[in-house]
């Protein structure tokens, strides 16, 4: 083991410096340039970099504390590291170390003033060019990230855009307050020392620019200092030592988010929008951990970035876009012994189907009785007189002909959804539920207004039938106008039927039975059969769907009132 310290470097004019950001931990493998911490003064953040390859031992530092020139931020074990030597970052020369895969090195030479083309601002009014400052070593940088829009006020030294060269990124600041009136670069280009960057009207430069010689720099990467200077310039302003003390010395960042450059590059390389994540470091910095925390949040599912929100289905009418829970997962086996089936074919498809109805439309079920007595009276005799002729009359056929006459007393419930037009159909065809031991199967009874209830009640036994033996065909089971599902040969009272779409309202059936029912003078016993209407309250409303079911009553209730 080699154990050697790193210390924090020359970093200028930076005396002593706040610790905001660790950004490794003991036992991590750092390269050498990697960074190990950012730190913050009153005028800029930047990273402090290793000087050499290895292993994190201890971190000698906290969130918080005070660093400075010779300060040590961690102890590394540099033996068996590939790239033990220091890089030439951290030899006191002057000149910029050579380009690393990390991001963090930029060692430009303090900026000159006297290079530095800025032209002082008026101390007030009028339009003013603001130009990129003396950068230093940094030629032929593109810009990655524009951070202002014309027509936003910005004050002085707040960051316009982020540049970046091949050996770090950092913010160029505005020379002047006022109002962006327009932005003279975009996002790729390439600018240089001097190159024109914006149009600030009505400005007011800061007093100390103002009081600034002709030639001071209003520039960023300050953070560079003349011998070493291994720091990434995340640097957002560097002021000149005579700023007033009213005046703001770390560049207003708006609604920017507050996030060290490596983070930045980081959360672009993964495509991550730094505007959505809520920062956990020091005053709310996003820090690399924050980023990926995001990502594997968006990668699981547990939250969507804006973006995905705005192309959800639902926002476009494809789908539902529902922001929900996961499945719970759970080991059942925990709690007793379980046996795994997989779902029928039809169940899944029926499956699908009932979910996207019950999610896609606003459902509301009506419930109600009706009188049956003499209907029943009726269906009896008439299956004993035909007894013969082998055709069984059922309940559910006349349901089907007195929902006919319902739907064309009221044409919506016959009716179907279509972009924002409503296409009221002047056919009838009736679905049913089916019941079969794969599952659900709905059939059609097609131009049920043309047949009798015998007909009917034949079709539907020879479709049920079908059904159960999984004979039916797409077209048998295609073009339904309204669905009846009657549980009225098992039992129950009522329940919530799922539309079936693209129709608009369904029928459920529940068992009849004998209900005391007062005629105006005693009670007399009644044959009563529960009627439970789901219609959608996007076609339907409610008055119409109660006026269809006393309908509805009315024709099983007085058979008769179909001729009317
Ligand atoms: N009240 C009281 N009795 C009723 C009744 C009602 N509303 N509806 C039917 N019955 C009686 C019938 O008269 C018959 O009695 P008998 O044998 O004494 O004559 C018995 O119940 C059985 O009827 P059935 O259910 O076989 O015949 P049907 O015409 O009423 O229904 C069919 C046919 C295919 C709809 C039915 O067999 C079926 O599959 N129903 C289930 C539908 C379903 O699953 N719906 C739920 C969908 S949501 O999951």
């Amino acid at each position: 083991m080699a154990l050697i310290d790193i210390k924090v470097p020359d970093i200028g004019d930076f005396a002593e410096v706040t610790v905001i950001e660790l950004l490794v931990k003991p036992g991590d493998s750092v390269k050498a340039e990697q960074s190990l911490i950012t730190v913050e003064s009153d005028k800029a953040s930047m990273e402090i970099p290793s000087s050499h390859a290895g292993v994190v031992k201890e971190i000698k530092v906290k969130l918080d504390d005070k660093v400075k020139q010779g300060s040590v931020v961690l102890t590394l074990d540099v033996a068996g590291a590939a790239e033990s030597e220091p890089k030439q970052a951290l030899a006191p020369a002057a000149s910029a170390p050579a380009a690393t895969e990390t991001e963090a090195v930029a060692a430009p030479e303090a900026p000159a003033p006297a290079a530095a083309p800025v032209a002082a601002p008026a101390a007030a009014s009028g339009p003013v060019e603001v130009h990129v400052p003396d950068i230093g070593d940094f030629k032929d940088v593109s810009v990655i990230e524009i951070l202002v829009k014309p027509g936003d006020s910005i004050m002085a030294e707040q960051s316009l855009i982020t540049v970046e060269s091949d050996k770090a990124s950092m913010e160029i600041p505005s020379s002047a307050a006022g109002v962006l009136k327009e932005l003279k670069v975009k996002l790729g280009d390439i600018v240089n020392i001097g190159d024109l960057l914006a149009i600030v009207e009505g400005a007011v430069a800061p007093a100390a620019a103002v009081a600034a010689p002709a030639a001071a720099p209003h520039a960023v990467a300050a953070a560079a200092p003349a011998a070493t200077a291994t720091a990434t310039a995340t640097a957002t302003a560097s002021l000149p030592a005579a700023v007033p003390a009213h005046e703001p010395t770390v560049a207003p960042r708006g609604d920017l988010p507050h996030a060290s450059p490596s983070v930045r590059k980081f959360a672009r390389e993964l495509g991550v929008p730094l505007a959505e994540i809520k920062g956990t470091g020091y005053k709310g910095r996003i820090t690399p951990d924050d980023v990926q925390a995001f990502t594997k949040a968006v990668m699981t599912g547990a939250i969507r970035t804006e973006a995905q929100v705005a192309k959800a289905p639902a926002a476009t009418g494809g789908g539902a876009g529902l922001d929900l829970l996961p499945w719970p997962k759970v080991d059942f086996t925990k709690f007793g012994p379980v046996e795994r089936q997989p779902l029928s074919r039809i169940k899944k498809i029926s499956g699908a189907n009932l979910h996207r109805n019950w999610v896609m439309i606003p459902h509301v079920t009506n419930h109600d009785d009706c009188d049956i007595t003499d209907l029943e009276a009726f269906r009896v005799s008439t299956n004993q007189e035909n007894e013969k002729s082998g055709i069984k009359v059922t309940m559910l056929a006349f349901l089907i002909k007195a929902c006919v006459a319902a739907l064309k007393k009221f044409p919506e419930f016959n009716a179907s959804i279509d972009g924002d037009q409503i296409v009221l159909k002047q056919y009838f065809h009736i679905a049913f539920a089916a019941d079969t031991p794969n599952g659900l199967m709905v059939p059609v009874i097609k131009d049920a207004d043309k047949k009798g209830v015998m007909q009917i009640s034949q079709e539907m036994s020879e479709l049920a039938k079908k059904a159960r033996d999984g004979k039916l065909s797409p077209a048998e089971m295609s073009g339904a106008c309204f669905t009846i599902s009657s549980l009225g040969g098992i039992g129950g009272r009522y329940f919530s039927p799922i539309i079936n779409a693209p129709e608009v309202a369904i029928l459920g059936v529940c068992k009849s039975g004998i209900q005391p029912v007062w005629d105006g003078k005693a009670f007399q016993p009644r044959l009563m059969l529960p009627l439970s209407l789901s219609w959608d309250h996007r076609v339907v409303d409610g008055a119409a769907a109660a006026r269809f079911n006393v309908y509805l009553g009315q024709i099983l209730g007085d058979f008769r009132r179909v001729l009317l």
